[in-house]
C-alpha cells in the first residue's frame, strides 16, 4: 500500500499582469502540511502556430485579453480533481492535469490554467521538501545527481522585430559571456557590456536610441541593419574590456515568422529567397563573431533549416518550428532541422512534458536552450529549470527591467547558495551538458 504523507489541499488562482500590461494567472497551490507553492506564468508575442493554447475570455475586459475563465478553471475543475493528490509525484500530477484537458493544445481549460498549477506544485513539493527548487528539479522529478551546471546567460541587448517598433527585422541582438569563470563574472561582464552598448549609441544616435523594448534590450533607434546593430555590440564589447569572439560572443534569434511572407523574407529592407538568407547569415558569421542563430527561417521550413544547418558553423536553435512539443521535437531531430533546442514550459504547458521535450533533444545530441517569454513576471522557474537541466544555456533578456533581472538574479543566489560548487561551460556551452 502506497502511503502518502502530504497531499495537495488548496489551489487558488488568481489574474494578475506581465510585463507588458496583459493578464495572466498567479497561482498559489497548498499542501496538507501547510507548505505554499506559486507560480506565474509568462506569455509570448512572436508565438509559433503550434504552441499550445493561452486560454483568453475575449470581449472587452482587458481589450480581451483577460485570464478569468482560465482562473475560473483552475478554482474549479482543476482544484476538485487535485484535492489529495501526491504533489512529490510531478509527473503523476501532470499526467492528472493532461486527463483533465486531453485537447490538442490544451485549448479547453487553457496551457496557461494548467501550467500555473504544474509549475505551483512543483514550487510546492520542494518547499515541502525544504529543497531549492533546482534541486528538487534535478534530484527528485529527473532522478539525477546533485551536480551542477550554471548556464551561459544569452543576454539580450539590442531588441527588434515584434519586440519594438523599430527597423530592425531580426528580434534578438545577444551576447555570450563565454570568457567568464562562472555565472557571477559572466552577469558582470553582460552587464557591463550593456552598459557601453548604451552610452555608445547615445553619443551615436541620441537618447532615443537607449529606450529598451519588450525583452530589456535597447531599442537602437537609429540603426538601420543588422550589420549596424552588430557593430555598435561588437564595439560595446571592446569599450568595456573584452575581447570579442574570444571572451563574448554573439546569437540572434531572427524570429524570421515575423518576417516571412509569400515565400520572401525582408531583412535591412531587402526582399530575399530563403538562399539568398541564408548567404545572408553566412556573412554575418564570417564577419562577427556568432555562433547561435534562433528561428532563421519561418515556422513552417523544417527544410530550410535543414539546408541553413549543412551550410553553417553556428548552433542552430528551433523555437517556433518545435514549440518545445515533444513530438514536433521529434521531427525536428528526424529531418536534421536544428542542433539546439529552445525550450519554453508554457509553449507546451507542463513541467513534465517540457522536460520530456529536453530529454528528446538530448538524447539526439541536441543542446537545449531554456527561455523567458517576452511577456513575464518576477517567476524565476525557469533559472532553477536550466540550473537543473544543466542546459548550460539560458535566455533571459537585457541587463535591465525587473522581469528579467530576477532570472539572473536568481542565478547569482544559486550560485551562492551552491557556494560556488557549479561548473560554467564557457566557450563548452553547445556540449557541457554532456557531462551532467
Ligand atoms: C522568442 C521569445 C522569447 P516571445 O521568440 O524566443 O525571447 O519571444 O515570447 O515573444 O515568443
Ligand atoms: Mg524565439
Amino acid at each position: 500500500m502506497v502511503i502518502i504523507v502530504v497531499e495537495i489541499t488548496k489551489i487558488k488562482a488568481l489574474e494578475i499582469l506581465d510585463s507588458r500590461g496583459n493578464p495572466t494567472l498567479m497561482t498559489r497551490v497548498t499542501l496538507s502540511d501547510n507548505t505554499v507553492g506559486i507560480a506565474k506564468v509568462p506569455s509570448g508575442a512572436s508565438t509559433g502556430l503550434n504552441e499550445a493554447v493561452e486560454l483568453r475570455d475575449g470581449g472587452k475586459r482587458y481589450l480581451g485579453k483577460g485570464v478569468a475563465q482560465a482562473v475560473s478553471n483552475v478554482n474549479t475543475a482543476i482544484a476538485e480533481k487535485m484535492r489529495g493528490a501526491n504533489p512529490l509525484s510531478q509527473s503523476n500530477v501532470d499526467k492528472m492535469l493532461l486527463e483533465l484537458d486531453p485537447s490538442t493544445g490544451k485549448g479547453k481549460l487553457g496551457a496557461n490554467a494548467i501550467l500555473s498549477v504544474s509549475m505551483a506544485t512543483a514550487v510546492a513539493a520542494s518547499n515541502h521538501l525544504k529543497l531549492e527548487l533546482f534541486e528538487y528539479l534535478r534530484t527528485k522529478v529527473m532522478s539525477k545527481d546533485a551536480k551542477y551546471l550554471q548556464p551561459v546567460p544569452m543576454c539580450n541587448v539590442i531588441n527588434g522585430g515584434a519586440h519594438a517598433g523599430n527597423a530592425l527585422a531580426i528580434q534578438e541582438f545577444m551576447i555570450l559571456p563565454i570568457g567568464s569563470k562562472n555565472v557571477v563574472e559572466a552577469i558582470q561582464c553582460a552587464a557591463e557590456v550593456y552598459h557601453n552598448l548604451g552610452k555608445g549609441m547615445i553619443s551615436k544616435y541620441g537618447r532615443m536610441a537607449k529606450h529598451v523594448g519588450d525583452e530589456g534590450g535597447f531599442c537602437g533607434f537609429g540603426l538601420k541593419t543588422s550589420y549596424d546593430a552588430f557593430n555598435e555590440i561588437v564595439r560595446a564589447i571592446e569599450a568595456a574590456g573584452y575581447a570579442p569572439g574570444k571572451e563574448v560572443v554573439l546569437g540572434i534569434d531572427a524570429a524570421a515568422s515575423g518576417f516571412y511572407k509569400d515565400g520572401q523574407y525582408t531583412v535591412d529592407e531587402k526582399a530575399m529567397t530563403p538562399g539568398e538568407l541564408i548567404d545572408y547569415y553566412i556573412d554575418i558569421e564570417k564577419t562577427f563573431p556568432l555562433k547561435s542563430v534562433e528561428d532563421p527561417f519561418d515556422e513552417n521550413e523544417f527544410g530550410e533549416f535543414a539546408e541553413y544547418l549543412t551550410k553553417t558553423k553556428t548552433q542552430v536553435v528551433t523555437d517556433d518550428l518545435t514549440v518545445s512539443n515533444p513530438e514536433i521535437v521529434k521531427k525536428a531531430i528526424e529531418l536534421k532541422s536544428g542542433n539546439s533546442l529552445l525550450l519554453k514550459v508554457n509553449q507546451i504547458g507542463s513541467v513534465s512534458e517540457a522536460i520530456e521535450a529536453a530529454q528528446i533533444a538530448y538524447a539526439a545530441n541536441w543542446s537545449v536552450v531554456v527561455s523567458h517569454r517576452s511577456g513575464e513576471t518576477g517567476d524565476t522557474f525557469i533559472s532553477d529549470l536550466s540550473v537543473a537541466l544543466a542546459s548550460g544555456q539560458i535566455k533571459t533578456g537585457g541587463l535591465a527591467r525587473s522581469e528579467r533581472v530576477e532570472k539572473y538574479n536568481r542565478l547569482l543566489e544559486i550560485h551562492s547558495i551552491l557556494d560556488g560548487d557549479c561548473g560554467y561551460p564557457g566557450s563548452g556551452f553547445r556540449t557541457a551538458w554532456r557531462n551532467y
